[in-house]
């Protein structure tokens, strides 16, 4: 049911660097062919970073960990979007399967592999408990021993919220030469992390003494390299636009982030993609360190 790519398999035998990489974004994070360009420069700074990269999916009935070139650019908006409890379903329905944070978190139980890289974590929606509309993503962190690295929390979520709420589960919040938690397009403001880290080898230290203690996920939050610091008014447009249409669960998400991508006139789109490859290259840094 699971296949590992043999260079993914290959690394993770000699203990070299891994570091898995989301489809979700590629399917229904960006515009129609704009994805699959944003998962391959994911893939090569990786490789810049040290590591071997391995996207995840889920496509003609397998989990495929380390999804070739030709298969990654089958990933459009048709793919079903599969957080963790979604990933059986596709796999026996033979559907194309895009993972979110938490279904590839569950990927990487199943398949050993200890570092992940994507945009924005997903979290406690705004407005909760109405609707109770809470990431899978969270629950992942817990059993999965994982570091993921994000630029933070997608702000189009209750960010505080979501920081308690990785505190109450466990979760280190690590900040990648700051303070506080990075607002995913904007750098500051957000809430104060658990401990700041100045370098890719202390980041891999803290990883390893937490899975010593049996400790489960963590997260590093890399601010953006170029913070926009005036979206809020944008991104309270969009989600009173889904609101108004009627979109909700699954489809928020996607939904906000093509809305903003839209209304800015792609500055959001630019600073998305730009964080979510430093952000594989940070991770495939610190995945280097580890090994
Ligand atoms: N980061 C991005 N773009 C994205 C996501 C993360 O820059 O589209 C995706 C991830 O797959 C994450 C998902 O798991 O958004 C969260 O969706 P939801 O809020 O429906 O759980
Ligand atoms: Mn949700």
């Amino acid at each position: 049911m699971i296949r590992v790519a043999p260079e993914v398999r290959a690394a993770l035998g000699d203990g070299g660097g891994v570091v898995a990489l989301e489809t979700t974004l590629v399917a229904h994070g960006f515009p129609p062919g704009e994805g699959v360009a944003v998962g391959l420069a994911s893939e090569h700074a990786v490789r810049e970073g040290g590591s071997v990269p391995a996207t995840i999916g889920v496509l003609g009935g397998e989990l495929i960990v380390g999804l070739t070139e030709d298969e990654l650019a089958r990933f459009d908006a048709s793919a079903r979007k599969l957080g963790p409890r979604d990933i059986a379903a596709a796999v026996v329905q033979q559907v194309a399967g895009a993972t979110t944070v938490g279904g590839t978190l569950a990927a990487c139980a199943a398949a050993g592999i200890r570092f992940m890289a994507t945009g924005g974590l997903g979290g406690v929606h705004r407005g909760w408990p109405t609707p109770p509309d809470v990431s899978a993503d969270l629950q992942a962190r817990v059993g999965a021993h994982v570091l993921v690295v994000s630029s933070g929390v997608k702000s189009l979520l209750d960010v505080s919220a979501t920081a308690e709420l990785l505190e109450t589960i466990g979760v280190p919040v690590l900040g990648w030469r700051t303070h506080t938690l990075p607002l995913f397009y904007a750098a500051d403001g957000g809430p104060v992390v658990s401990a700041r880290v100045e370098s890719a080898g202390e980041a891999a230290r803290i990883a390893e003494r937490h899975w010593e203690l049996g400790g489960g996920g963590l997260l590093v939050g890399r601010p953006p390299d170029e913070s926009l610091d005036d979206v809020e008014p944008l991104i309270e447009q969009a989600l009173r636009a889904a609101d108004d249409e009627g979109v909700h669960g699954q489809a928020v998400t996607p939904f906000v982030l093509a809305y903003l991508h839209r209304e800015s006139g792609g500055r959001t789109l630019r600073a998305n993609r730009d964080l979510i490859v430093g952000n594989a290259r940070l991770a495939g840094e610190i995945a280097a360190a580890f090994s």
